[in-house]
């Protein structure tokens, strides 16, 4: 509890362009939930370099990310949205919680297998120790929900069980968070192949949508969207296309799947894919713009990033101070 309101604290990796998953999966639950929480955005740049980066991209990269937070619709005067890279705890607090982490739960991490497979050249200790900086974040926070999209359940549960596991040994340290999951859009697949997420870091640009993608290239890319056999829009395991379509629609309408299936009764997939592609770029354009106009306002936006950091530092620094002393570091000398 913070100000007699529940704690939510959430993040992206400032690793490559947003896409449409990463929006209806997190960012769009960010805004809806916001009000009713004492609120924490991340911009992660901390977990960005356990895959190789280059420094000029990074920097831009993290910064186009806390613009379209805000662009989205976070107010950052009601909402702490910052780098946090510019907040000292996070990596003090990762470091202590290795200590309450075992290899063998770093081992059973599906994100930490794949991002190796990935990555071969380059697996390195930060990669395997990237759920402990989230559960970091998460508990520094004294957080008690998580919004994020349902591939980050592993490392939710980990963060759990670390929180568990320090309080038993030191007492009621840390809040235990819950995960939100969001009723629709938890995992939007790939365009081109709706076996696997669509991911920021697909090689295909037409498996994704990307947030700044123009309303040409957003209606192309829905056309050219692997579908199925059938040719009926029916919202069905049968049909993972088709299910995945549906799902963007139903997200970005606001409509349910039923609704869906009687609107397009009768109708083939090139309607159905239109109607996606407009639903789509309806959702997108307003907040393309409001970035552009975001983006020229660099004042702003240093001052949003000048006075959120320092409020993270207040904030995250209780809780910080609090397991240091737990765990019998020499109190500092004023
Ligand atoms: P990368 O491809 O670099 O691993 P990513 O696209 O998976 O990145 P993350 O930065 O790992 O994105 O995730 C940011 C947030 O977006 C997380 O809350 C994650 O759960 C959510 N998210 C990512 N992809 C999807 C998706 N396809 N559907 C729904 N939510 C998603
Ligand atoms: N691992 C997350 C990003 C992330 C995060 C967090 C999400 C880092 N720290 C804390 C929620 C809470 C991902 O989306 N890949």
């Amino acid at each position: 509890m913070l100000d007699g309101k529940k704690v939510l604290f959430s993040g992206m990796q400032a690793t490559g362009s947003l896409t449409l998953g990463n929006y209806l999966g997190a960012l769009k639950n960010w805004v809806s939930i916001a009000d009713e929480y004492e609120t924490f955005y991340g911009v992660v740049d901390m977990h960005s370099i356990t895959i190789r980066q280059d420094p000029a991209e990074l920097r831009k990269r993290a910064r186009t990310l806390l613009t379209l937070y805000i662009a989205a619709g976070l107010d950052p005067e009601k909402n702490c949205i910052y780098y946090q890279s510019h907040v000292t705890g996070h990596a003090e607090l990762a470091w202590i919680l290795n200590c309450f982490t075992y290899m063998g739960e770093l081992n059973r991490m599906t994100q930490f297998k794949d991002k190796a497979a990935k990555h071969a050249d380059n697996i390195n200790a930060g990669l395997f120790t990237y759920p402990v900086l989230m559960a970091a974040d998460i508990l520094l926070y004294q957080s008690d929900v998580v919004p994020v999209g349902i591939d980050q359940m592993q490392h939710l549960e980990i963060t759990r069980d670390i929180a568990q596991r320090f309080n038993a040994i030191y007492g009621e340290v840390f809040t235990v968070p819950e995960a939100y999951i969001g009723k629709v859009g938890a995992k939007i697949m790939s365009l081109q192949d709706p076996a696997k997420k669509m991911s920021k870091s697909d090689e295909n640009p037409n498996a994704s949508i990307y947030l700044m993608d123009d309303p040409d290239t957003i209606m192309r890319k829905f056309k050219r969207a692997v579908t199925d056999s059938e040719a009926c829009v029916r919202y069905c395991d049968e049909q993972p296309g088709i299910h995945n379509l549906i799902d963007i629609y139903c997200a970005c309408t606001g409509k349910t799947p039923a609704e869906t299936e009687r609107e397009f009764d009768g109708k083939g997939y090139g309607d159905f894919k239109t109607a996606v592609g407009e639903a789509v770029v309806g959702v997108l354009k307003p907040l393309q713009d409001r970035f552009e106009d975001l983006s020229k306002n660099k004042d702003y936006l240093n001052s949003v990033i000048k006075n959120n950091a320092e409020k993270a530092q207040y904030i995250s620094n209780k809780t910080l101070r609090k397991v240091q002393k737990k765990i019998g570091f020499p109190e500092r000398i004023r």
